[in-house]
């Protein structure tokens, strides 16, 4: 068996990265449920994810999107971030939200509208320079509706040609990480489809390119701990965005649609060195909170990973091991199974109490008066959201 100890040492290791959007007011194509106390800047989205961390004690990052978050001054943005004990994380270009983009941005036909593209994403990299963010994070909503509409090899050059642009400008210690989805908003093609494709294009580009992988961006069925495992093995997992889905992009709290998938992708984590340091994964949630409370649900579903990951560390992977070689399928899969259905809940409560923190940090949220302040000093201006 796993030692505890190592187990709770590799836990106090883990961090979440939480993303400013999901603070914010979100919804679906049909309308978007405003919340009492949202945000209504960057900064009141720091203060929101410092109650995270707080609470969590590991979610001590903020993904930001560009030009969701747009200030005058990140440096000075960081510094309310560090204020607060927090970073400030991966830097994510949006190029999904302009007229010009309608028929694509960096893949896009008109050589205009490629540059401007470029342009902001090579915006993103001078934001990164200010607030000392190490990653770019890249999705691409191009792609085409209709059979025909555009040349599909054509496209694939025009990226190839756009992401080597930014890749050139990025620093030594800076990285980009190219998300693939595969369908929606385009419908026919899609130019980042898949992690074959984003694989591909990483690969030309060199060390400092590595791939993203959504949860929520395959198609049902999908074996997305396979291709986890294939990622790390060529050191080309860059990161997770985390969340559940039950039918397309749904952007559920982690953990909640499918638990044993999210157990299933951070054993193959666990197996493959994907917890440590150096491997240099990033843990972030990508999640829209719509009709659920927003503090809380991202304070749970930092904790859904938090007990994905603890029920991975258990796996006796010598016994593992020694029933595949062995080809002992049975006791194979029970070393995994064994794992998955341990309750870890005690566990992780005494280790939040070992380091200072509430046990349930859901109920320490709720009885700490930061939700009553916000709905009342939150008042007037306008709320952050998708698009604002
Ligand atoms: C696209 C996506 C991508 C965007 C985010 C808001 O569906 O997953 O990561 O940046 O949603
Ligand atoms: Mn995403
Ligand atoms: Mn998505």
């Amino acid at each position: 068996m796993p030692d505890i100890a190592a187990v709770k040492a590799a836990l106090a290791d883990q961090r979440i990265e939480t993303p400013s959007w999901g603070y914010g007011n979100s919804g679906t194509r049909f309308k978007v449920f405003a919340q009492e106390g949202v945000p209504r800047t960057p900064r009141e989205k720091l203060d929101d994810a410092a109650k995270v961390h707080e609470f969590t004690g590991i979610a001590p990052t903020v993904s930001l999107h560009i030009p969701w978050d747009k200030v005058e001054d990140y440096a000075a943005l960081g510094a309310h971030a560090k204020a607060l004990g927090l970073e400030l994380g991966a830097i994510n270009s949006n190029t999904f939200q302009d007229d010009d983009y309608k028929l694509g941005s960096v893949c896009h036909p008109d050589p205009k509208v490629r540059r401007k593209a470029v342009e902001h994403l090579l915006e993103c990299v001078d934001i990164m320079d200010a607030t000392g963010s190490k990653s770019l994070k890249l999705w691409f909503a191009d792609g085409t509706n209709y059979p025909g509409q555009d040349d599909i090899v054509g496209r694939q050059d025009r990226l190839a040609e756009s992401l080597a642009a930014v890749y050139e400008r990025l620093g030594d210690d800076q990285r980009l990480l190219l998300e693939y989805k595969f369908f929606e908003p385009a419908f026919y093609t899609t130019d980042v489809p898949d992690w074959g494709t984003s694989y591909a294009h990483c690969l030309k580009l060199g060390d400092k390119a590595q791939v993203v992988v959504d949860t929520g961006h395959h198609a049902p069925g999908t074996n997305i701990e396979f291709i986890v495992a294939f990622l790390l093995r060529e050191k080309k997992l860059g990161a997770f965005d985390f969340n559940s889905r039950f039918y397309a992009d749904d952007d559920l709290m982690v953990g909640s649609a499918d638990p044993f998938q999210l157990f299933r992708i951070l054993h193959e984590v666990a197996q493959n060195g994907g917890f440590e340091r150096e491997t240099n994964v990033a843990f972030m949630l990508d999640q829209c909170h719509n009709i659920e409370a927003k503090i809380p649900a991202i304070i749970r579903s930092v904790m859904n990973v938090q007990e994905a990951t603890a029920k991975a560390l258990l796996v006796d992977r010598e016994a593992l091991a020694a029933a595949q070689r062995a080809g002992d399928v049975l006791s194979a899969n029970a070393a995994l199974m064994d794992a998955y259905n341990t309750d870890v809940r005690p566990l992780l409560a005494e280790w939040r109490e070992e380091r200072g923190l509430h046990p349930d940090p859901v109920a320490a949220y709720r009885a700490c008066g930061w939700q009553e302040r916000i709905v009342a000093e939150r008042v007037g201006g306008e709320q952050a959201g998708w698009g604002a």
